[in-house]
């Protein structure tokens, strides 16, 4: 009786995935790379190419230091024009490409890399893939003097929203501000959603990826690396 293959750990499909988003660097490219520990996977396979890629733009300074420790030139978003590719994890995604992000707390930079990339890859494991956002508490990053009236509003659409902590204080951004996450939302049209909250005073970025959504998602499942498109 043939065995049946172990079921992959979620860190084995993590660096199943890391490793296929190589196939969409191309050589002698600048890379935009995301953050989380799927990126990390990827950052991993993206070191044994080094040779083949110019370097990366990174949307934290987390992957900036991982980059940097393995030998891969880290360059200012404002020295390159625009990027082939955007590889970056997800909270959620769903079967459009919307994606909630945040959860590792980059998503302001990772918006601002992935808008200047005309492909974004998406690395996750199946766990992420979703019908519908919004079981994955909506990260919001928030200048602190809004805080308040920004959780207000949320309550208005029926979320809790929550200042995220670090060691018991509020968990200061790369760039400085604070994190809400909201539970109890139904994210039904993502568009619709980034392009309200947007709006509010005081919001940075919303961990809505609609308007950047991933044109690809490369899916870590128990039969192997999925490719949604
Ligand atoms: C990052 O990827 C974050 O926006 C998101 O929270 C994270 C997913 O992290 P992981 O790959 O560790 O699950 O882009």
């Amino acid at each position: 009786m043939t065995q049946a293959s172990p079921a992959l750990t979620q860190d084995e499909l993590k660096t199943l995935v890391g490793q296929a988003a190589l196939q969409y660097v191309l050589p002698g490219s600048i890379v935009g790379v995301g953050t989380g520990s799927t990126v990390n996977k990827f950052i991993d396979a993206l070191a044994t190419i080094k040779d083949q890629v110019k370097g990366a733009v990174s949307s934290s300074e987390a992957s900036t230091a991982r980059l940097k420790a393995l030998g891969i030139p880290v360059l200012d978003s404002n020295e390159v024009v625009e990027l082939a590719v955007y590889i970056d994890g997800a909270d959620e995604i769903d079967h459009q490409g919307h994606m909630v992000k945040g959860g590792g707390a980059a998503l302001t930079r990772e918006k601002i890399v992935a808008a200047q990339s005309l492909q974004f890859i998406c690395i996750a494991d199946e766990s992420k893939l979703v019908k519908t956002l919004g079981q994955f508490p909506l990260p919001v990053e928030v200048i602190p003097m809004a805080a308040k009236r920004v959780v207000r509003q949320f309550a208005a659409l029926g979320g809790v929203a929550t200042i995220r902590l670090k060691d018991g204080q509020p968990l200061v951004t790369d760039n400085g501000q604070i994190i809400l996450d909201v539970t109890g939302l139904q994210i039904s049209d993502p568009l619709a959603f980034e392009s309200q909250v947007n709006q509010w005073p005081g919001v940075v970025t919303v961990g809505v990826f609609a308007y950047q959504k991933a044109q690809v998602c490369l899916l870590g499942t128990a039969e192997g690396v999925k490719t949604l498109v």
